[in-house]
């Protein structure tokens, strides 16, 4: 008996790949690759398997009368149009809770490496510089002001491990928390006005674009710096460029970019900032549990289970 067929609409992680192929037949981005060939393959599609970043629109969902679920590898789903898979019937999940302590370390690895200067200082050793003078100075971590930009699963991930460095935390959402403990502000703009280290963790996609603009990054000011681990679009790239090349910020620590992979060759070349690949969830174990995550959602989707960690818009749908 043939295996039941699954598209990738990205190119997965390899445990994802390797657990899905155990049970289906996997295609690999043919919708894009071989249109032709999809219109035939389309009816026999029965789950859709993504990543945080990837693409899954409205007009691909209408081409797949038989799917029974999209798991993504990957907290957000911004890619997603959750509001035309609901129509169509087809519950969205994603892999919640299993990469927060990841990316927390992450968010703390950038504050840690913006304020002190220690990819800067090891580029320094390398070169040879040391024997001819000291390095600049850095700014001090521990007993500093953080405010963050989303105080969900993560932010609060990071604020625990920012409290451990003494950091007083203040934090914007769409609501107040009861109970959290840190001072509430409520825009980003106000938070920005009153900390040294502005992280960012909140879902991607239109509700949140360009949140981080140029009056928050004013807001920030020259001894303030930017920790983007949520999505690029958060933060207007362009303003950002902008701020850290004039002075506006002092610096900024960057996990995610507007146009992933391309980052904009202006940032490679300020001495200011810190970049990393879209890297906050890659550790062989997190990548591990968000495949075993992913894997158990399109299953159960399949054979009609119960899903492990539909996405909150899809509660209802899967009741
Ligand atoms: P979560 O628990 O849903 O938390 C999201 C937080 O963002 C919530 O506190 C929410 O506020 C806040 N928020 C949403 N829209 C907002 C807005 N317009 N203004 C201000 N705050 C807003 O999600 P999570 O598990 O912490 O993950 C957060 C995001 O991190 C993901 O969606 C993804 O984009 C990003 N991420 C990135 C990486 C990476 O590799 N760099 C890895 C994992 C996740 P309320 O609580 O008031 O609703
Ligand atoms: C992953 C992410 O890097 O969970 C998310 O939202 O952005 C990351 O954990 C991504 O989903 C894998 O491509």
């Amino acid at each position: 008996m043939s295996k039941p067929d699954v598209l990738a609409v990205a190119k997965l992680h390899p445990f994802y790949l390797q657990a899905l192929s155990s049970l289906y037949t996997v295609h690999d981005r043919t919708h894009i690759t071989d249109p032709a060939a999809f219109t035939d393959l389309a009816p026999r599609i029965m789950g859709v398997a993504g990543t945080g970043e990837a693409s899954v629109p409205r007009s691909l969902l209408s081409q797949l009368p038989n799917a029974k679920v999209v798991s993504v590898f990957g907290v957000g789903y911004d890619g997603v149009d959750v509001a035309a898979a609901i129509e169509h019937g087809i519950p969205v999940t994603h892999t919640p809770d299993v990469l927060t302590d990841d990316v927390a370390d992450l968010a703390m690895g950038l504050v840690l490496s913006v304020g002190r200067t220690i990819p800067q200082a090891d580029q320094f050793v390398r070169a040879g510089q040391w024997p001819s003078g000291p390095m600049a100075l850095g700014r001090k971590v521990s007993g500093a002001r953080m405010g963050i930009v989303g105080l969900g699963r993560i932010g609060k991930a990071i604020a625990q491990r920012a409290s451990g460095f003494g950091m007083s935390i203040a934090y914007t959402a769409r609501s107040e928390k009861a109970n959290s403990g840190f001072q509430f502000y409520p825009s980003a703009a106000e938070l920005a006005a009153n900390l040294d280290f502005l992280v960012v963790i909140t879902p991607g996609g239109a509700g949140t674009k360009h949140l981080i603009n140029a009056d928050v990054l004013k807001a920030l000011g020259p001894r303030g710096y930017l920790i983007n681990v949520a999505r690029g679009s958060v933060v207007d790239e362009e303003a950002l460029i902008a701020a850290l090349q004039n002075g506006t910020i002092a610096g900024a620590g960057l996990d995610v970019f507007a146009h992933e992979p391309n980052v904009p060759q202006a940032l490679w070349t300020l001495s200011n900032v810190v970049l990393t690949p879209h890297m906050a969830s890659a550790t062989t174990e997190t990548r591990q549990a968000m495949a075993d995550l992913a894997f158990a959602n399109m299953q159960a989707g399949i054979s009609g289970q119960p899903l492990r960690t539909p996405v909150p818009e899809c509660a209802a749908l899967v009741q």
